[in-house]
């Protein structure tokens, strides 16, 4: 047994993912499963006819004028900034799905449309024109060819997500005087590109001088999913440009501002208070670009807030270096511990601004792009993940387990797990899976802790979280494991987020051992939070008392005792709500075997007045 390397993966991408994928679903099917963890592209498959929402987005009234330039920097949230395009693009605005853009955030595009739902979800093989994005109309009726108009961007396929196939491709079109929309570019994918490529294209023809010009980028590729990913940023439309004019006075950042704490992206506000200095990072990092040919100079703050109480913990200012053309510098900004106060939880915004002299640019203000903010929360819980999965982790075979370990600040009792659900591969709503606690046993997964059936339920939107709320709180050692168990064929698939470093903390198991998987280059996207100790917290399926329980070990293996005598009928449910088998018991009867396929089970007993209702998963 072993698990996949990224660089099988990675062989696998360049092919065909689909049939990697196929091949390794197949050697599963056989048997022969040999790998126990797999990377998975992110897809959404609980879509339900929903609109293509850019072939109905409206037009604003007036059309812009030249110069038009967008580096996706002004976007709100997740959806490009209106000013320069139409809504309804699709594609998804972001700053983690590559590491070496021109600029900080990028548009994504891919599968899955603005709400990050597949376009398409009953032909998964299925390719088509996915993302559209359309810049908004634009009057170039007083101009010529010897105005010299160019188009520049910025483009690159696969990034950390995806790598789109030979078939796929994305497209420039430029809308002329009739309405029609001609191709101006075309880039094929299955390319081994690791750096954004900048492209210019002119524009010459006359048709395309009225005055609402429109261009649009394109992605054609598989729709049911986060598949055949590119990357475009940087769009600069202008007159009086050549082929070769790349520069622009503009000076920004880039890469997410790194954790504010040593060793995880959130933890805990009274477990980070017991040793402050111990869990603060020496300092926070993030990038700097001059996209002039010459130097340039900068200086920057850096301010560090609590969002809650509002709170200025740090707000200083900062000489910056030189910086010469073309170039990138990394920026280091020393970080100190907070001081004690009464807060129960904190929200730390902190922000670093570039301060530099790129508002006076003439094609606009381009200190748009000086400024990056991340946000550490100090709340209940531990992560090692930033919150954005860029693909997925499935467990290959049923009844094998997968684990993350964790050290925390001290013995504590968890209430619970958070785990980012990314549907992929069949849409598995409501197939139960087994969320699991273990001890440390000298570095790997020990004794079973605590164990909870939970059913698939996708999120609403991308990189949410599915909570798996204990019935109490469950005590812990400093150094434990969360993990799951798989009970069927089909795998649920877990965030992986790949702008993190794994450091040997994820182990997988097919029966006993386990082993570590360094391969999987990131973090498992799954949150263990605190919780007490203390009676059970009731909740929407816990009984008010136990009159009606069946007992069973929970998984259980298919047999189920109860203790009351007055037991009319146990009716077993599948979790779609099917009734599988009735049991009526026989006088004296305590016990039944039930003969069901593994899975996740909703039990009704009744005694002909009252009904109580509890769930129980069965591992054969
Ligand atoms: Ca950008
Ligand atoms: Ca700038
Ligand atoms: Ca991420």
């Amino acid at each position: 047994m072993k698990v996949p390397s990224r660089n099988r993966s990675d062989n696998g991408l360049t092919c065909s993912l689909k049939l990697c994928l196929l091949f390794l679903l197949v050697l599963i099917q056989s048997g022969e499963a040999w790998a126990q963890l797999r990377i998975v592209p992110n897809e959404s498959r609980n879509f339900q006819n929903e609109q293509i929402l850019h072939k109905s987005a409206a037009r604003t009234a007036a059309a812009l004028d030249l110069p038009f330039f967008d580096d996706f920097s002004t976007a709100k949230g997740t959806r490009p900034d209106t000013a320069y395009w139409m809504s309804g693009s699709g594609v998804f605005i972001n700053n983690t799905l590559t590491n070496n853009h021109p600029s900080i955030n990028i548009a994504t595009f891919d599968g899955l449309n603005a709400s990050g739902r597949p376009y398409n979800s009953t032909s998964p093989l299925r390719e088509d024109y996915n993302d559209t994005l359309t810049s908004q109309p634009i009057n170039l009726s007083t101009r010529a060819a010897k105005d010299s108009i160019y188009i520049s961007f910025y483009w690159l396929g696969r990034g950390l997500g995806e790598r789109p196939d030979s078939s796929d491709f994305m497209s420039l079109e430029f809308l002329d005087v009739q309405g029609n929309w001609e191709e101006t570019w075309k880039q094929q994918g299955d390319i081994i590109d690791t750096a954004f490529q900048q492209k210019f294209v002119k524009i010459t023809e006359q048709k395309y001088f009225h005055d609402k010009f429109q261009f649009r980028f394109r992605s054609f590729g598989r729709n049911s999913g986060m598949y055949d990913m590119w990357h475009l940023d940087y769009v600069y439309l202008n007159a009086k440009r050549t082929s070769k004019d790349q520069f622009m006075a503009d000076i920004t950042v880039r890469n997410p501002l790194t954790s504010f704490l040593k060793g995880y992206s959130a933890m805990p506000l009274a477990h980070y208070r017991l040793d402050a200095a111990k869990y603060t990072a020496a300092s926070v990092a993030t990038d700097v670009i001059n996209r002039n040919e010459g130097p340039n100079k900068f200086t920057y703050t850096f301010s560090v807030k609590d969002e809650r109480s509002k709170t200025v913990f740090a707000d200083s200012n900062y000489p910056g270096d030189d910086i010469k053309g073309s170039q990138q510098q990394r920026v280091n900004i020393p970080i100190a511990p907070l001081p004690a106060d009464t807060s129960k939880r904190i929200s730390l915004r902190y922000k670093f601004q570039l301060l530099a002299t790129d508002d006076q640019n003439p094609i606009g203000d381009l200190s748009r792009n000086d400024s990056v903010s991340a946000v550490t929360n100090l709340d209940d819980y531990y992560a090692y993940d930033d919150g954005s999965a860029e693909y997925g982790v499935q467990i290959t075979q049923k009844l094998a387990r997968a684990a993350v370990k964790f050290t925390i600040a001290k013995s504590d009792y968890i209430g619970g797990v958070r785990l980012a659900l990314v549907p992929f591969g069949t849409d598995v709503t409501g197939q139960g899976f087994v969320v699991q606690l273990y001890d440390d046993n000298n570095g790997v997964p020990g004794a079973l802790l605590k164990q909870q059936a939970i059913a698939v339920k996708y999120p609403d939107s991308r990189n949410g979280f599915l909570d798996c709320k204990f019935e109490e709180g469950v005590l812990v050692p400093e150094t434990f494991y969360v993990g799951w168990l798989q009970l069927n064929e089909l795998p649920v698939s877990i965030g992986l987020d790949r702008n993190s470093t794994t450091n040997g903390r994820i182990f997988s198991s097919l029966s006993t051992t386990w082993a570590t998987a360094d391969e999987l280059k990131g973090n498992i996207m799954i949150r263990p939070y605190l919780g007490v100790k203390g009676p059970k917290v009731t909740g929407g399926l816990e009984p008010a008392d136990d009159w009606g329980m069946v007992l069973f070990p929970n998984p259980g293996n298919g047999v189920i005792n109860w203790k009351s005598n007055n037991l009319k009928k146990i009716d077993v449910y599948s979790v779609e709500g099917r009734l599988m088998r009735t049991v009526v018991p026989q006088s004296g009867q305590r016990s039944e075997t039930l003969n069901v396929p593994n899975g996740m089970y909703i039990l009704k007993s009744t005694d002909g007045r009252r009904s109580f209702t509890q769930k129980v998963v069965i591992v054969k």
